[in-house]
């Protein structure tokens, strides 16, 4: 648990962190404010990412990660996962995971599977941020650049103070970020207010496959090869864009499918009050949160269409 946890990182001299595929705000901005804490008593801390740092986050110092593949031959004291539901999420770099004596998990997805030696899961805590600044607190002091750190991990991850997992401790925490001298609004604008060109028309494209089922209550949108290609964006591009189906009125459930390869599809999903996608997700093999979740199907993207919506209808009803 957290005590736990605590200690070892307390403990450990070298550390490698891991951010997860396609790392969200959460996932970025909580690992660097790690690293940096950890880096700041004078420990050894390496970051471990299968894939990039999307561009929108490089406002955040140190955002730059080398390669795992330069990690290969390396020794750690203790492997530390954060904001990962289960071991898969960091892709190939799970082979660095075994270079460390033991393993550490801090995550608030409901659906995580205490994978680690050492394993701390507050499914409350609105987002690992939140969960990293209660570490802070304890092994240090917080400043400016970990202030900004988790402010982009916190808004990030509650759509700023939108979601159902806003608490009173989520804006007890953001106060005393506030305190150590970060800018809200130039947070806000180096995340929401930097969209490259390729990201607005990508979505116009997206939005172009809005469908609705289930009289109106399952809003789908679909991005596919063929767009991606039209567009020249990349589906880091997409970000976000599942949000516009579930704004729409009378919307519960709100699917994107992402044709990742013929017979490889991603499949996001988000609900708006009472509907757990979750549960949706982990029978489809993936999971998440209440609001918020997703799975991997191979299979092509007709295939998965309708065996997600199979469920989604059934799930919606239930
Ligand atoms: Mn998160």
């Amino acid at each position: 648990m957290k005590n736990e946890v605590i200690a070892k990182l307390k403990e450990g001299k070298t550390f490698v962190l891991f951010m997860h595929l396609r790392p969200d705000g959460d996932s970025v901005g909580s690992s660097l404010a790690l690293a940096y804490m950890l880096r700041k008593l004078g420990k050894e801390v390496d970051i471990a990412l299968d894939g990039e740092v999307p561009e929108l986050y490089h406002f955040l110092p140190g955002s730059t990660i080398e390669s795992w593949l330069n990690l290969k031959n390396k020794s750690y004291d203790f492997a530390v996962f954060l904001d990962c539901g289960d071991r898969d999420r960091v892709g190939e770099a799970q082979a660095i995971a075994s270079q460390a004596k033991e393993s550490i998990n801090i995550d608030h997805h409901p659906t995580n599977t205490h994978f680690a030696d050492y394993n701390w899961v507050d499914a409350s805590a609105a987002a690992v941020g939140e969960m990293v600044y209660e570490l802070i607190k304890e092994l240090g002091e917080l400043d400016q650049t970990l202030a900004t750190y988790i402010y982009t991990a916190i808004i990030t991850d509650t759509g700023n103070f939108m979601y159902e997992n806003t608490t009173g401790k989520t804006h007890t925490i953001t106060a005393d970020l506030l305190k150590h001298g970060i800018k809200p609004s130039s947070i806000a604008q180096a995340v929401y207010e930097n969209v490259p060109v390729e990201s607005l028309l990508l979505l116009t494209e997206v939005l172009n496959t809005l469908k609705f089922h289930s009289n109106r209550c399952i809003a789908t949108m679909e991005l596919t090869q063929d767009i991606l290609k039209r567009t020249g964006a990349s589906s880091l591009d997409a970000e976000g864009f599942i949000n516009y189906a579930r704004s729409v009125k009378g919307v519960e459930i709100a699917i994107l499918f992402y044709e990742d390869s013929e017979s490889s599809i991603r499949v996001s999903f988000r609900s708006k009050t009472y509907v757990d996608v979750a549960r949706i997700a982990s029978i489809l093999g993936g999971g998440g949160h209440a609001r918020a979740a997703g799975c991997t199907l191979n299979m092509p993207l007709e295939e998965a269409k309708i065996m997600v919506l199979e469920v989604s209808t059934r799930e919606l009803k239930a």
